[in-house]
């Protein structure tokens, strides 16, 4: 392999900060310890209190270095880390004495993780929660980040290939020793219970109702209701701005406006929506298409009715859904129905259960799956192939000229179980993952 870049970043927050950490990975770090420390290559793992010099021997500052000599390091490679005083002139003459020597230059984001990864450090998923968890602004994001980057997920997926290569090799079994007429039922029988124990076990992961991939990104609320209701009074409360335009005109609002809070925990994304109602306006008819749209596709509904409507009832409501009877300050409140909590967006009354109610619904759902499989798109893609071919595989092996067929979808989703952990050729999403990563991790 040709000799690789040495690569060098800040690996702290943005100056001026108490100290600022360089990181340095590659095989110029022995080199550039001779020239750049007083006290020469630390001792391996050992912190030395030394000099910091450019390559003209004029001082940059005096700090802490360690030494990780490959490969017992994050990257698998020799690295050097200095912490140094955090101010923007000794960041910057320390990242030029290092970038201004051969072979060296600055990272690229992600570049020391996907180092670690392209020397078996880590796998994908453990990647993947190295970026998630320098993200995660909630308890449960940190959670789930640290659960995947401790290689929660690696060894949910090693189960799975491990008893998908047993059953394969059963199934190339067959196909050497093919018996004369049916397949005894003793060769079949240990090569579907692997397989129905992975497609069982795949199935449940992906019946999670995107549990994991909500923790991370975010739970999906829509308020809805007729025009006037005052869905966006509401969604300018629980923003604690004004988020979104309030008029007494009835079809005010057009565009989704999302705004995102923390509540029960978790991140939420609250979807303030145009009013439901047939129009002959083209950009309200716009905005009504995607309010129908974004209702569908959020967890919860909270339905808005108008306290001031002569007959204030919501249209189809879901058993975990909100009924909001809003207006509560200018309407009699015996006209809420049943079940209905009563606010009013103009003097802020009911707001607070309205937060509670949302809150206790996020967080049992988050509770709901104990450790989700799934926490982002690409796994739930390859998963939902994987399982398509692994269903083919079992109608195949019930066929008794199925058995090439049968290796050839379980190789399939092999292949599609390896991807999701990065064991084969995934150049594209690899440049997808890691692009996404702060420069310096
Ligand atoms: N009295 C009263 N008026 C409200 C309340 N909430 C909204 N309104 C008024 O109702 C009208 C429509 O409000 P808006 O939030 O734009 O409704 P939307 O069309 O459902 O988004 C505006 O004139 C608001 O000031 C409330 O709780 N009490
Ligand atoms: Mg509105």
């Amino acid at each position: 392999m040709a000799a690789r870049d040495t690569i060098c970043a800040l690996a702290s927050g943005s100056p001026p900060s108490a100290i600022a950490v360089l990181r340095i990975s590659g095989p110029g770090v022995s080199g550039i310890a001779a020239w750049m420390l007083a006290c020469g290559l630390p001792e391996p793992r050992r912190t030395s209190l030394t000099y910091v010099y450019d390559a003209t021997g004029t001082l940059i500052d005096q700090g802490l270095a360690l030494y990780a000599k490959a490969p017992q390091s994050y990257t698998g490679e020799d690295t050097l880390e200095l912490y140094l005083h955090g101010g923007p002139a000794v960041i910057d003459h320390a990242l030029r004495a290092l970038t201004s020597t051969p072979g060296v230059r600055l990272a690229e984001p992600g570049e020391f993780t996907r180092r670690a990864f392209e020397n078996d450090k880590l796998d994908l998923t453990e990647a993947e929660g190295v970026a998630d968890i320098i993200e995660a602004e909630t308890g449960a994001q940190k959670a789930q980040a640290l659960r995947q980057l401790g290689g929660g997920l690696t060894e949910i997926y090693d189960g799975w290939r491990d008893a998908l290569t047993g059953a394969l090799a059963l199934v190339e079994v067959m196909i050497d020793f093919p018996d004369e007429g049916d397949v005894p039922l003793d060769t079949l029988r240990p090569i579907l219970e692997l397989l129905d124990k992975v497609i069982a076990e795949i199935e449940a992961a992906i019946g999670d109702r995107g549990v994991g991939e909500r923790i991370r990104d975010g739970f999906r609320i829509a308020i809805v209701g007729p025009p006037n209701a005052g869905k966006s009074s509401i969604l300018n409360r629980l923003a604690r701005r004004e988020a979104a335009i309030v008029t007494d005109i009835a079809g005010t609002t057009r565009d989704i406006v999302e705004v995102r809070v923390i509540l029960g925990g978790q991140v939420v994304w609250i979807a303030d929506t145009a009013g439901l109602r047939e129009t002959e306006d083209v950009v309200e008819a716009e905005g009504v298409r995607r309010a129908r749209r974004a209702a569908a596709e959020a967890d919860l509904r909270i339905h808005v009715i108008d306290g001031a409507a002569p007959s204030p009832t919501p249209g189809p409501v879901e058993s975990q859904d909100i009924v909001v009877f809003n207006k509560a300050d200018a309407c009699p409140a015996v006209l809420a129905p049943d079940g209905a909590l009563q606010v009013s967006a103009a003097t802020g009354e009911g707001i607070d259960t309205l937060e509670s109610w949302i809150a206790r619904f996020v967080s049992g759902r988050a509770a709901s799956v104990e450790a989700p499989v799934i926490t982002r798109a690409r796994h739930r893609e390859k998963l939902a192939a994987g399982l398509m071919s692994l269903t083919a595989a079992r109608v195949a092996l019930a066929d008794d000229a199925g058995a090439e067929l049968a290796a050839e979808d379980i190789r399939m989703a092999l292949r599609q179980l390896s991807s999701v952990i990065g064991k084969i050729d995934v150049e594209d999403v690899l440049g997808a993952v890691f692009s996404r990563f702060c420069i310096g991790k």
